[in-house]
Formats: C-alpha cells, structure tokens, sequence
C-alpha cells in the first residue's frame, strides 16, 4: 500500500502530514484509511497527548481525489462508504490541532472541520466547492460549515463554491487563528505544546464537552457540563493544578 501521509512524534504531539504533493493531498480511500489509523494510534497511545494534523504549504487538502469518484455510479458511491468511516475522528479523545497552508477545499475543508483548533497562514484558501462538479458537500460539510458560521454564510459558500480568504475564515468563525504565511506549521506546533503542558483528563472533557453543544439543547448540555466539571475532582490533575495555584508555582499535571 502506498505511504499517503507521514507520522511523526514530537515531544508529545503526535504528528499527522497528509503526503500527496502532487495532487495536492487530494483525499483518495488510501490516504483516509491511513489518516484515520493514525490518529486512532495515537489516540491510543498514553505517551501522546495531543494530536497535529496537517498538509504541505501548497494544500492542507484540495478535496476528495476527483478521479476516484468521476466514474463511479451511486451504487458504487453508496457501497464505497468513503466518508462513513470519518465519523471515527469525531470519535478520538484528544485536541487534534489543524496546521492549514494553500488550500483546504471541500473534503479538505471538511477534514479541518473535524479538528478542534484550526491554525490557518493568512494565504491559506477555503471553500467548499462541490456545486462546481455537480454534487454538494457528503463529509459532514453541510452540517458542520452551517454549525460553525450560520446560514447566510454557508449557503454562500455552498451554493456559489466560493473561495475564502483567511481573514474572511477567521472572521466568520470557521477558523481559530490567522498567523503570518512562514509561521504557519510552528505555530500550530507552539500550541500543540502549550496544550501538552495542560491536565490531559480536563482538555480531555472539555473537548467532549465542547462538541457536545452542537447535538443537545442548551439544558442537556449544561447539565453534561456540569457532570464532567464534578467528575475532573476525582482527578490527581484537579487537586495539583488548585494547589500550585495557592502554593503560587507552576503545576505539573501527571494525566490522572
Ligand atoms: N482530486 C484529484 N486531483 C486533484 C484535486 C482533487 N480534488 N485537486 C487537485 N488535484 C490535482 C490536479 O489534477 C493536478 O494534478 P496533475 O494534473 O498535475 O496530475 C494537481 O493536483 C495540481 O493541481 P492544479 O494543477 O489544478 O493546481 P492549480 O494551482 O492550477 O489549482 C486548485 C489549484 C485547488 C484551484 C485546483 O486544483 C482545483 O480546483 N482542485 C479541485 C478542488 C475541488 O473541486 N475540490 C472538491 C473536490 S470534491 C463523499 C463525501 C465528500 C466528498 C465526496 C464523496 N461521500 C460521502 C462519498 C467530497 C468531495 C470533494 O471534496
């Protein structure tokens, strides 16, 4: 099978770099099943507390690979089951941060969706521009593009096939920061390790906690909110971050 992506462990990040220059990491079968298994191992491994997920400066992703689905019928399409399986990213524990140089387009677009914090070059390009080929956004895109910047915006994006800028991204809160073009990847890498030097259980809930705002009511979610915040009190991490506070030192979190 062939390598579509690198992995690399810095410190305690694992790193995930999609590796199809030439096609700019345009997403094929492969290179998914291999994005996938990554990051689940690394999910996995205790040593790992944080994951970045990233391209090359030229492209993040340019979408699905055009040339798998071109020919296929929606038989094939259905039995296929590309995207289905992108639902066991939703599922990782773990902050997964983007690292996003050029272009994340549709199934590139919507693979960035799936990470938690979004660190984009201000050259980087979004969109989701499936309308241009004749099919609409089937990674999650419609649903999660209108969760994170609301209707006026995702239709735009969806209906025209539009390209964005960084500045529009950030402003529309489809991403988390814009940094200068050379600073990308170190960036994100920076924050990698800031969230490696957090209680791993808390960044843990809180991500959980965070994604659960987008399926339950206001309620639910609170009241899950509030289940989780009691339960970190039985954590080691809880009693030594609130006792370096009043001991006025920096806290070392043991993850248990
Ligand atoms: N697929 C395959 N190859 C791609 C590609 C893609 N999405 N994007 C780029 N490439 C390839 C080009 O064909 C070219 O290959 P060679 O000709 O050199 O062999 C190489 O990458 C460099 O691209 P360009 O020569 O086009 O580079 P430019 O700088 O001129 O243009 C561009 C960059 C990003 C504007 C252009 O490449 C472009 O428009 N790319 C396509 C963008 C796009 O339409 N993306 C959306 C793809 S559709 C599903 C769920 C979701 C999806 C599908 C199924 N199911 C639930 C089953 C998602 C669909 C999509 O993402």
């Amino acid at each position: 099978m062939a390598n579509e992506i690198k992995t690399e462990v810095r410190d305690h990040i694992g790193i995930v770099r999609l590796n199809r220059p030439d096609k700019l990491n345009a997403l094929n079968y492969v290179l998914m099943t291999q994005v996938i298994e990554a990051l689940e191992q690394f999910d996995a491994d205790s040593d790992i507390r944080c994951m970045l997920l990233t391209g090359d400066e030229r492209a993040f992703a340019a979408g699905a690979d055009i040339n798998e689905m071109a020919d296929a019928s929606m038989i094939e399409m259905h039995h296929r089951n590309m995207f289905g399986r992108w639902v066991r990213i939703k599922n990782l524990h773990k902050p997964i941060v983007a690292a996003v140089s050029g272009y994340a387009l549709g199934g590139g677009c919507e693979l960035m969706m799936c990470c938690d914090i979004i660190i984009a070059a201000e050259t980087a390009r979004f969109g989701q521009p499936e309308i241009n080929l004749g099919i609409i956004p089937g990674a999650g895109g419609t649903q999660r593009l209108t969760r994170a910047v609301g209707k006026a915006q995702a239709m735009d994006l969806i209906l025209t096939g539009r390209m964005i800028t960084a500045a529009e991204a950030l402003a529309m809160g489809l991403i988390s920061r814009v940094v200068p073009a050379e600073q990308w990847f170190d960036e994100a890498l920076k924050v990698c390790r800031e969230l490696c030097q957090k209680a791993p259980v808390a960044l843990q809930l809180g991500k959980e906690t965070v994604a659960k705002a987008f399926e339950t009511t206001l309620t639910e979610g609170i009241e899950f909110e509030k289940k989780l915040f009691y339960m970190l009190f039985a954590t080691d991490d809880q009693k030594e971050g609130m006792r370096a506070f009043q001991e006025k030192r920096q806290a070392i979190f043991a993850g248990r």
